[in-house]
């Protein structure tokens, strides 16, 4: 079946805002004496920022109330977001750019969808501010991936039902999300390997030939 758009991830698939997203959890749990390290912060991507934060508590042997999570999640994202002031059209790679255009020379339309609430800024910030036919993000949704809703709603703005959408994403939680929501997906870097994705993707040029073959 052809494809009429495409909906993409945006951390790990359009920007690399994952490390920044380590640095920062590894701030706040140095902070609370949690050992963390990139195989912990592997199990937060794709999920939302108060899931991620339960997860890097696990290890902790102190009971937080809700108010101090809501307090830490907050210090998380103000570092994360000093962090995301670095970042600028340099940090959007030549590959993306230039396959996002030839996909949309074919004809396909182009949305995002991503659990974080940062992502208009993420994307102003690399010059793809206005880019995008939708962006469904998480300041849209009320359940994060594993959930279909982020998805479900890009293809909704689209005007596409789930099956003339391809999904791309990096995180296993991406990809649940996108099957439970009807619809293929490539995976590229730890989502390559998750034996539920429809493509497996080398590099994010791999598309192109995707889209070709259909
Ligand atoms: P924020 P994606 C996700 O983005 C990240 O992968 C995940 O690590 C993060 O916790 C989540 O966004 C929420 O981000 O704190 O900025 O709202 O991969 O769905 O584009
Ligand atoms: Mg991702």
């Amino acid at each position: 079946m052809q494809y009429k758009g495409i909906i993409f991830d945006l951390d790990g698939v359009i920007c690399s805002t994952d490390q920044y997203h380590f640095e920062a959890w590894k701030a706040l749990a140095d902070e609370l004496g949690i050992p963390f390290d990139t195989r912990d912060n592997d199990h937060l991507r794709g999920v939302s920022r108060m899931e991620s934060l339960n997860i890097v508590l696990e290890k902790s042997k102190t009971q937080y109330s809700q108010s101090e999570k809501e307090y830490m999640a907050e210090e998380k994202n103000r570092i994360y977001r000093r962090l995301l002031c670095q970042m600028g059209p340099q940090d959007l790679s030549e590959e993306v750019r230039t396959t996002l255009d030839t996909l949309r020379a074919k004809g396909l339309k182009l949305a995002i969808g991503s659990s974080s609430k940062n992502a208009p800024f993420i994307l102003e910030r690399i010059g793809l501010g206005t880019y995008f036919d939708a962006i469904s993000d998480g300041n849209g949704i009320t359940h994060s991936k594993p959930d279909p809703e982020v998805f479900l709603k890009a293809a909704n703005m689209l005007g596409l039902r789930p099956e003339l959408c391809l999904v791309v994403e990096d995180a296993h939680a991406g990809v649940e999300a996108a099957r439970a929501g009807g619809f293929n997906c490539a995976g590229l870097g730890a989502a390559a390997e998750d034996a539920r994705t429809t493509w497996k993707l080398k590099t994010f040029a791999d598309l192109r030939d995707i889209c070709e073959a259909e």
